[in-house]
C-alpha cells in the first residue's frame, strides 16, 4: 500500500505544482471562410479545459485529505473524535468532487469521443472515471457511511493495545519475539497475542465489505475485488488466473522450502514428531509470509552490523543508495515531516504501526510513516518505502498531469523499493559499502536459501491466501460464519501452515493483516511486484551491470538509475504492459524469479532426501 488514503480516494497520487496537462495544439478552424455550417465541437479543447479545472481541484482536495489522514494515522487517541471527524469531512469533500454526478456525466461524454482526444487526455479521463466509481454521489449516503466506517476501522486497527505477559507491547516487540524466542509455549502465547485484535475488527470489516461493494456497484462493477483488479485492465477471473499461475510456477520450490522448514524447525524446537503442516507459531512472522530470519549466513550477519549503525542510519543509507543512482536528494521536509521511528514508550497516543509512503500534495511534500528499528526487516522496509518516495518524486514533473501521478500499475510502485531492498542485501553491495569484509568467505547457497525464505515463501501467502480470501470475501460474499475457517483452509492449502489450536469463528485472523482493513482487495499487488522486481533485477544484472543476479552491486550506477527512471518518470501515462516489454523484452512472467532460485533446488532436494513431503 502506498498510503491508506488511496483506498478511500481511489488509486491515484497527484502533485501541486502540476501543470494543467500538456497542451495539445487545438487546430483553430479557419473562420475567414464563408460562414456555412457551424464548426463541429472541439472535444480536444473541451477536454483540455475540463481537465485543467479537474486536476487543480483534485490536487487541492487530495492534499487536504492527505493532511487529515496523516494526522489520523500518526496521532491515534482512542475515543478522540476530532481527528476522525476532520478526516471524514476531508474525505467526503474529495468523494463529493471525484464522484459527482456532473463530473461522471462529463467524463463519459468526453470519452465517447476518444478518437478526437490525445492519448494523455483519454488516460486522464479514464482514471477520473475509475476514481469516481469508488465514491459515486448517486449513492452519496453509502459513500458517506463508508468513509466514516473506514475512519473508525483505522482507529480500532491502530489504536489496539496488544498485551503480552501482562504488559502492553508493540507489533515491533511481537515481531522481534517471533524472530528470536525459542520456547514453543512462549512462541504460541506471542502468536496468540498478535491475533487478539481480530475479533474487534469483525463487525467493522463486514460492514465495510457491503459498503465497498455497494459503492462500486453503482457504477456497474459487480464487486469491490473486480473494481480493484480492473485498475490493471483485468477481470477478476483474469487476475485470479494470473496469480494462480505465478503460484503454480513457484510451487515446486515452495514445496522444498516447506519440507526443509518443517524438519529444521522441529529440530530447533526439539519436537520429535515432525508435523505434516507447519504450526503457525513456529514461524518468524505473524502470518508466515517471510521466513528469512530462520537462516543466519555466516559472515553476512546484517542484523549485527545494523544494530551498531542504528535506525536513523538505515533510512539515510537508503537515500544515499538512491542518490548514488542519480536520484535527487530528498527535500528537507521529508525528514522534518515524516514519522519514521517508533513513538516514545510513554507517548499518550499511538500511530499506525505499518509502513507506508505518502505523496501529500502530489508534488514535493513526500513523507513516510514507519517505526524503523535497527534490524534487517526495517532496513529492507526503509528501502521499500523510499522506492515509493522516489517514484512520487520522479513522476511529479510537468509531463505528468496530477491524475496520472501513480505507478505504471500498483505493482510497479511496490516493486521498485522491494528490488532496491533485495539489492541492498547482496554481498557485493555490502562489501562495496564496507559493511562486510570483502574477503569474508560466505556460503552462496545459504545466501540464496535465506532469500528464498523471504521472497519465494511470500508468494503462496500473497497470491494464494490473501488474494483467494479477499476474492471470496468481496465477490462471493463469503458468509460471516466461515471467515476464519476459509482463512485457515487457504493457509493449509497454499502455505501448508496450520494454527496451533483450533481457531473458530470467534476469532478473525485475516483481519490481523492490516491490508485486509485499509488496503482492501489489492494484496496481489505484492505478489505481482515480486515477479516484476525479479524481471527488472534480472535485466539490470545481466544487461546493464553484467553481473550475476545473485551477486550484484548497483551502487553508483547512473545507467541503472536511468533505466529505473525511464520506468518511473511517466507515472501511469504509459501502458504498464508496453513499458515492461520495452524495458525488459518480456511480458509479465515468473521466469526470472524461478531462474534466480534454480540453483537452490538441487541443494534442497539433497537436504530433503528421505524426508516426507506433505504438499
Ligand atoms: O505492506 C507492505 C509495504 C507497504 S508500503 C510495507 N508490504 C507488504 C506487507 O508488509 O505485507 C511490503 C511487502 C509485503
Ligand atoms: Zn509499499
Amino acid at each position: 500500500m502506498k498510503t491508506p488514503l488511496l483506498s478511500i480516494l481511489a488509486a491515484a497520487s497527484l502533485a501541486a505544482c502540476a501543470p494543467t496537462a500538456k497542451a495539445p495544439v487545438a487546430t483553430t478552424p479557419d473562420t475567414t471562410a464563408a460562414p456555412a455550417t457551424p464548426a463541429p465541437p472541439d472535444y480536444r479543447a473541451q477536454a483540455e479545459q475540463f481537465l485543467a479545472g479537474y486536476n487543480a481541484e483534485y490536487v487541492r482536495l487530495y492534499t487536504a485529505s492527505a493532511e487529515a489522514e496523516w494526522r489520523s494515522n500518526t496521532r491515534i487517541v482512542p475515543g478522540d473524535t476530532a481527528n476522525s471527524g476532520a478526516t471524514t469531512r476531508a474525505n467526503q469533500r474529495m468523494a463529493a468532487f471525484t464522484g459527482s454526478t456532473e463530473n461522471i456525466q462529463k467524463l463519459r461524454e468526453l470519452l465517447e469521443h476518444k478518437t478526437d482526444l490525445t492519448e494523455l487526455q483519454t488516460k486522464q479521463l479514464e482514471t477520473a472515471l475509475y476514481n469516481a466509481a469508488n465514491n459515486p454521489q448517486t449513492v452519496a449516503e453509502v459513500v458517506k457511511r463508508r468513509i466514516a466506517a473506514e475512519a473508525a476501522q483505522t482507529e480500532k486497527l491502530y489504536g489496539f493495545d496488544y498485551k503480552y505477559a501482562g504488559k502492553s507491547v508493540t507489533t515491533n516487540d511481537l515481531d522481534e519475539l517471533l524472530r528470536k524466542e525459542t520456547n514453543p509455549q512462549k512462541r504460541q502465547a506471542v502468536w496468540e497475542t498478535s491475533k487478539a485484535i481480530g475479533p474487534t475488527l469483525k463487525e467493522g470489516l463486514l460492514n465495510l465489505r457491503d459498503l465497498r461493494n455497494e459503492t462500486v456497484q453503482a457504477l456497474g462493477y459487480p464487486d469491490y475485488f473486480t473494481y480493484q483488479a480492473s485498475d490493471y485492465g483485468l477481470s477478476r477471473d483474469e487476475m485470479m488466473a494470473l496469480v494462480r499461475k505465478i503460484n503454480t510456477e513457484l510451487r515446486p520450490l515452495y514445496r522444498e522450502l516447506h519440507t526443509y522448514a518443517r524438519y529444521e524447525l522441529a529440530r530447533k524446537y526439539k519436537v520429535k514428531q515432525v508435523p505434516d503442516y507447519l504450526p503457525a507459531h513456529w514461524l518468524p512472522n505473524r502470518w508466515g509470509q517471510d521466513w528469512g530470519s530462520m537462516v543466519d549466513v555466516k559472515g553476512l550477519n546484517l542484523d549485527a552490523t545494523l544494530a551498531k549503525k542504528g535506525a536513523e542510519w538505515q533510512v539515510k543509507q537508503g537515500e544515499r543508495f538512491y542518490q548514488s543512482l542519480g536520484f535527487p536528494a530528498l527535500p528537507e521536509s521529508f525528514y522534518t515531516k515524516s514519522s519514521l521511528y517508533p513513538l516514545p514508550k510513554d507517548a499518550a497516543y499511538k500511530k499506525n504501526n505499518h509502513a507506508s509512503a505518502w505523496h501529500m500534495d502530489l508534488g514535493n511534500d513526500l513523507r513516510s510513516l514507519m517505526s524503523v528499528e535497527a534490524n534487517t526487516e526495517w532496513y529492507e522496509t526503509s528501502h521499500h518505502e523510499l522506492g515509493h518516495i522516489f517514484y512520487y518524486q520522479s513522476y511529479s514533473n510537468p509531463e505528468v498531469p496530477p491524475l496520472l501521478r501513480q505507478g505504471a500499475n500498483r505493482a510497479y510502485h511496490e516493486a521498485i523499493g522491494s528490488m532496491m531492498g533485495l539489492a541492498a542485501k547482496q554481498k557485493p553491495f555490502l562489501a562495496g559499502l564496507g559493511l562486510i569484509d570483502p574477503k569474508t568467505k560466505t556460503d552462496q547457497t545459504q545466501e540464496l536459501l535465506k532469500e528464498a525464505l523471504s521472497y519465494v515463501v511470500f508468494i503462496p501467502f500473497a497470491s494464494g491466501v490473501m488474494s483467494e480470501w479477499e476474492s471470496s470475501f468481496y465477490a462471493d460474499k463469503l458468509p460471516a460464519d466461515q471467515l476464519n475457517a476459509k482463512w485457515w483452509a487457504l493457509s493449509k492449502q497454499y502455505q501448508g501452515i496450520v494454527p496451533p489450536t483450533n481457531r473458530g469463528e470467534n476469532y478473525l485472523d485475516p483481519a490481523t493483516k492490516t491490508h485486509i482493513n485499509d488496503d482492501p482487495a489489492q494484496y496481489y499487488d505484492y505478489a505481482l511486484s515480486y515477479v516484476i522486481l525479479f524481471q527488472l533485477h534480472d535485466h539490470i544484472a545481466k544487461n546493464i551491470l553484467k553481473q550475476d543476479p545473485r551477486a550484484t552491486n548497483y551502487y553508483g550506477s547512473q545507467e541503472v538509475g536511468d533505466f529505473l527512471r525511464d520506468i518511473m518518470r511517466p507515472g501511469s501515462s504509459r501502458d504498464w504492459r508496453v513499458v515492461l516489454k520495452e524495458k525488459t523484452g518480456e511480458d509479465l512472467s515468473a521466469r526470472a524469479m524461478v531462474d534466480y532460485f534454480q540453483p537452490l533446488m538441487t541443494y534442497l532436494k539433497a537436504q530433503n532426501k528421505g524426508r516426507k513431503y506433505t504438499m
